[in-house]
Order: C-alpha cells, then sequence, then structure tokens
C-alpha cells in the first residue's frame, strides 16, 4: 500500500479508572472477595459517548499490578463483537474492559493494538488506578465524590493520530 503524504487524521477516544468503595447499600463486597479488597474498579479504554472504536482499535492489553490473580488481560474487539451479537444496546458494550475489586492504587499499563490495515505498531499508555479521591483539602475530596455520584473517575480524553496514514487504512477510517 501506499502512504497518503502531509495527511494527518485523528480519532478521539478516552480511557481510564473508575472506582467505588464497597458498602453495605448498593456496592456490597461479593461473596469469595477477600475482606482486604475495600473497592471494586474497572480500567477501559472506549470511544467518547460510546462511538464505536472497534474499526481502528482491535485489542487492547492491561497490565495489571502483579499481586492480582493473572496481571495481563488482553482483550479482543472480535471477541466483544461476538458476545454482543443479538444482545440489545447497552453501556459500556462497545468498550474494552476489565473490572476487578483490591485495595491499592497502583500504574496500569495499557497497550493499544491498532487494525492491522494500519500497519502502526503498538502503542503504550499508562494510567494511575485511582481508588481514593486527591485535592489539597477535604473539600475539594469531597468535591471529587459528589461529582462521581460516590465513584472515583480518573479519565482521560485523548485523540490517537494517524500520521500519513496507508490509503487502505484511511478508507476504512473515513466510511465509518
Ligand atoms: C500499594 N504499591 O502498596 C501499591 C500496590 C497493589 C494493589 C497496590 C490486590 C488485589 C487482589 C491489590 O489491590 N493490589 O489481591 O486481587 O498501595
Amino acid at each position: 500500500g501506499k502512504r497518503m503524504k502531509g495527511v494527518q487524521i485523528y480519532r478521539p477516544f478516552v480511557y481510564g479508572t473508575t472506582a467505588k468503595p464497597f458498602n453495605d447499600t448498593d456496592n456490597p463486597r461479593p461473596p469469595g472477595i477477600p475482606l482486604d479488597h475495600t473497592h471494586s474498579w474497572q480500567v477501559f479504554v472506549k470511544g467518547v459517548e460510546d462511538t464505536d472504536v472497534f474499526y481502528w482499535l482491535r485489542r487492547v492489553q492491561f497490565k495489571l499490578h502483579e499481586s492480582i490473580p493473572n496481571p495481563m488481560r488482553s482483550i479482543d474487539a472480535e471477541t466483544i463483537q461476538k458476545e454482543n451479537a443479538g444482545k440489545p444496546p447497552q453501556k459500556h458494550q462497545r468498550a474494552f474492559v476489565v473490572n476487578e475489586t483490591g485495595w491499592g492504587e497502583f500504574e496500569i499499563t495499557i497497550k493499544l493494538y491498532y487494525s492491522l490495515q494500519s500497519g502502526e505498531k503498538p502503542q503504550t499508555l499508562y494510567h494511575h488506578l485511582r481508588l481514593h479521591p486527591y485535592g489539597r483539602n477535604e473539600e475539594e475530596k469531597e468535591a471529587m465524590r459528589s461529582q462521581g455520584g460516590g465513584e472515583i473517575k480518573a479519565w482521560t480524553y485523548e485523540e490517537q493520530l494517524f500520521n500519513e496514514p496507508f490509503e487502505e487504512f484511511y478508507k476504512l477510517l473515513t466510511s465509518g
């Protein structure tokens, strides 16, 4: 294939974590979860407002902390699409997501694998799993709690740049 000289194309996406402390009302600790686990959390990569990213992003690999069983989690768009087939649309259906529980914060390595047509090498992102609100004082922490409706959201809005894409990939990106 031929690369398109001077062409740059961007695709928006969001990645990050959402965490919630266990409590007695809407987030009880599930049976079998160790007593030292204080939170449920998820890490994800998805389109902005749940738009499709599967046509340019084919796999996401999340590397979690070694204290977590099976810390390498690889998720393929194809697998998600098969699981979704025939189901009514739901929130987060088109997202690469790992759900976990735990007690501590750590750095998550997120590796993005692009469509085979793109010819792009995988790219690595780093994300700090946040379980606790942060702020310079108690008011700021409380504001972060209430903004997330009791959830601690650490989300990053990004734009993926494809520089001088192959013609076939450019067609794929713009035909959606
Ligand atoms: C800390 N440096 O000490 C960090 C490490 C590790 C968090 C945090 C384990 C969960 C599981 C878990 O939450 N590890 O056992 O599945 O704060």
